[in-house]
């Protein structure tokens, strides 16, 4: 097992949680390419630089930590939702962090660190990585927007200088992401670690209704052409024509909402709303995806509407590598014995992406009450402690 320091890694856990503490509980903010997330950034290269690291931020704004000659590579994402957890991507790279210096100190095996930039998606989904592992194409970068219409460019432009060249990925043998589960599955079944089996595919895209912008009070309602009304009849039915489909693992999102002009006395004449499903199942996002644009085109007709669909954004389903997963299988059993199980993964991670180039595996640590993407996000600091064990236990064991 690789010597790591519980208290070291709490320490630097916490260090990184106030870089943007949101005040509200353990919460952070720190949305890709916000001075925040700049901050947290610049803060974790210095880190790396101590642990002997090289230091390399990649054109997304992703920081790796690298060590010399072939190594694993472990890590996550340090960007939050608007209202991010503390631990949701943080926790994998602090533990990637305090796993590589750990093995450096003792002469173990060799291990950089990665930070993923817009693993959240303020842009689109798991970008950073997605950009480097090829699943989003370099030219698509230039016309993803956030929800208020910024451009990724314009906003990675506060990055400034830092930028440089992709990383080779030739140079890792695998790659190790620690997470929180995000759900209930551990918390509610008394479960300390999970060892991740494969994890979900996603879609996402925004689609858009275009009514009549009227008067709230002179309108008769037979006559409006409310783009609100549009969204709330597909929705209904959208839910309706999924039960066929389905699965109790399958689920779907109506998350960003934005309504034009969104005043009490004006019937809206546009909407424009995020539609984001998720399922193991390839051919069931195809269906589903059908489904979506054939009730958006059935509403637009009947309730005179123009509609527009934007660009899809999505990553396939994958497992992940079985070898590394035994490691880790044999070293949740060791640090926890009967405390472990196999499980998939409801969140997407950046290891979705890594799939595609290298052998990559998953282990995840309870949230309590299964809470994520919120400020109440939390985990018992005795929990992330058996992860990391678990995880210095497993990368000895690979290196082996
Ligand atoms: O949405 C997700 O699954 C990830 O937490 N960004
Ligand atoms: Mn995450
Ligand atoms: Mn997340």
């Amino acid at each position: 097992m690789i010597p790591v320091n519980p208290e070291r890694f709490l320490n630097d856990l916490h260090a990184l949680r106030a870089i943007g503490a949101s005040g509200v509980g353990k919460g952070v903010v720190r949305p890709a390419y916000t001075a925040k997330d700049i901050e947290a950034r610049d803060w974790l290269a210095a880190r790396m630089q101590a642990a002997g690291l090289t230091p390399h931020f990649d054109p997304m704004g992703s920081v790796f930590g690298l060590a010399d000659g072939p190594s694993l590579l472990m890590g996550s994402h340090s960007d939050t939702q608007p209202e991010g957890g503390w631990l949701d991507g943080a926790l994998g790279v602090i533990a990637a962090l305090e796993v590589a210096r750990a093995s450096k100190e003792a002469g173990g095996p060799a291990v950089s660190v990665v930070s993923f930039e817009d693993e959240e998606g303020r842009f689109g989904v798991t970008t950073g990585s997605a950009a480097w592992t090829g699943v989003l194409p370099e030219e698509k970068i230039a016309d993803l927007v956030d929800p208020k219409g910024i451009s990724l460019p314009e906003a990675r432009a506060a990055m400034g200088g830092r930028l440089g060249d992709w990383v080779d990925p030739k140079q890792f043998t695998g790659f190790l992401e620690m997470h929180i589960e995000q759900g209930p599955l551990l918390d509610q079944t008394g479960g300390r670690i999970g060892v991740v089996e494969a994890i979900v595919g996603i879609r996402d895209m925004v689609i858009r209704f275009e009514g009549q912008q009227n008067h709230a009070g002179t309108t008769p309602m037979a006559l409006r052409r409310d783009a609100f009304q549009a969204l709330a009849r597909f929705n209904t039915l959208i839910n309706e024509r999924f039960r066929n489909v389905v699965t109790p693992a399958t689920v779907w999102t109506v998350g960003h909402v934005s309504l034009h002009p969104n005043a009490h006395s004006v019937v809206p004449g546009k909407v424009s709303f995020s539609m984001q499903w998720r399922d193991g199942d390839v051919e069931r996002l195809k269906r589903m995806e059908a489904l979506i644009r054939e009730t958006a085109e059935e509403v637009a007709e009947t309730m005179g509407m123009t509609l527009a669909f934007g660009s899809m954004l999505g990553v396939e389903p994958v497992a992940m590598d079985p070898t590394m997963r035994a490691a880790l299988a044999m070293a949740a059993e060791e640090e926890a014995p009967g405390q472990w199980r196999h499980m998939p993964s409801g969140a997407l991670h950046d290891a979705s992406n890594m799939a595609r180039l290298m052998p990559a595996a998953m282990l995840f640590v309870p949230s309590i009450g299964g809470v994520s993407h919120d400020f109440s996000e939390d985990t018992d600091e005795a929990d992330l402690v058996a992860g990391l064990n678990v995880l210095a236990r497993a990368v000895a064991r690979m290196q082996g």
